[in-house]
């Protein structure tokens, strides 16, 4: 059994295991740091390439919102559905094309973008990744538009720096104010780093070996892996413990949150984890209301581009629209009362 990281996952006969229908995630290739004299922290100079239907994309878009960093780092969206087989390029890559349209709503989405960082108006991700030579084609991106060079593609560690360096970076909340996502207690950081490790082994990274995966028992274990989980992140959260450290809202939070926000409304049929909702689950869907409620949170995604991204080319493209009972999503995430 191979043992992921709180980052990554273990890569070790990624091609054998792969072959016998596991879903194995590959590793981001770039790895820089704000800080140093390549990358100073500035306000302005940096920007994000993200699609919301993507949990890890939520990530940084929930961190550059929660450290009110949105005027200092420029953003811009890809359309949820990537490419088809009848693209000049090829499939299966991000594109930035606004005018596309949702089949959810048969309108473009009003908050896709074109490419507008690198100066060249790229279509594809993979343009941006190609200008430094390089093959990889995935989203999250934090860009460098003074010396046009990408920073990180590596999610984890882009919300480490944007809490790191928030002020240096521009940020409009008060060190006093904004939340410290990854404290210099080291205590605090163990039981993160621990957290981390379930969070995205099991659930992060657990949803997609369930639904992604063609072999039965390695969906049984992720499946089992996941919901078992769920139930020690419910235990946790039941001695009114507000956050899953305690009083403050940590890194720890935000990276459970986009798995969870997707769970109801996508996961629970797209990644055929039904064995129960969020919502039977009490202690965990207070805590997501009460995150969901945060400032910046509501605004950091669209569940109308988790729906297009992970419904609009699968199954016959036509995308479910439920749940609606207790109430329709999201709106039930301003509802704690609901829980059973
Ligand atoms: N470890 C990366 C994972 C990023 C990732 O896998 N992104 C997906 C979207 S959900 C992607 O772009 N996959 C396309 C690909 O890698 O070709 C992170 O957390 O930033």
């Amino acid at each position: 059994m191979t043992q992921s990281t709180s980052i990554q996952e273990d890569q070790t006969n990624a091609h054998e295991r792969r072959a016998s229908g596991e879903f194995v995630r590959g590793v981001s290739g770039f790895r820089n740091t704000l800080g140093g004299p390549d990358f100073p922290p500035r306000s302005g100079r940096y920007h994000l390439f993200v699609a919301l239907n993507c949990p890890w994309c939520h990530r940084v878009t929930l961190a550059r919102n929660v450290l009110g960093l949105q005027d200092s780092i420029t953003l811009d969206v890809a359309f949820p559905n990537r490419t088809g087989d009848d693209d000049p390029v090829g499939p299966n890559l991000w594109e930035f094309a606004p005018e596309r349209i949702a089949t959810l709503t048969g309108k473009p989405l009003a908050e896709c973008t074109h490419e507008t960082a690198t100066g060249h108006g790229f279509r594809l991700a993979k343009q941006i990744y190609l200008a430094e030579g390089s093959s990889e084609q995935s989203v999250p991106i934090l860009y460098d538009k003074v010396s046009h060079r990408i920073v990180s593609n590596e999610s984890a560690e882009i919300i480490r720096m944007l809490d790191r360096h928030a002020t240096e970076l521009g940020s409009t909340i008060s060190q006093e104010q904004r939340p410290r996502l990854y404290p210099q207690d080291a205590t605090l950081r163990d039981e993160i780093e621990a957290l981390n490790t379930l969070i995205y082994g099991a659930i992060n990274n657990g949803a997609y070996k369930a639904g992604f995966s063609s072999d039965q028992s390695v969906y049984a274990s992720a499946f089992e892996a996941y919901f078992q989980a769920l139930e020690t992140l419910n235990t946790r959260l039941a001695d009114n413990r507000p956050f899953l450290l305690g009083d403050a809202f940590s890194e720890a939070d935000l990276r459970l949150f986009p798995t969870l926000y997707r769970h109801d409304p996508v996961y629970y049929l797209r990644m055929k984890l039904n064995g129960a909702r969020i919502l039977d689950y009490p202690h965990l869907w207070r805590w997501l209301c009460r995150i969901y409620g945060l400032t910046g949170v509501a605004e950091s995604n669209s569940l109308d581009h988790c729906r297009q991204g992970y419904f609009g080319r699968s199954w016959n493209r036509s995308i479910p629209l439920g749940p609606l009972m207790p109430m329709p999503y999201p709106k039930a995430y301003q509802h704690p009362e609901l829980a059973l």
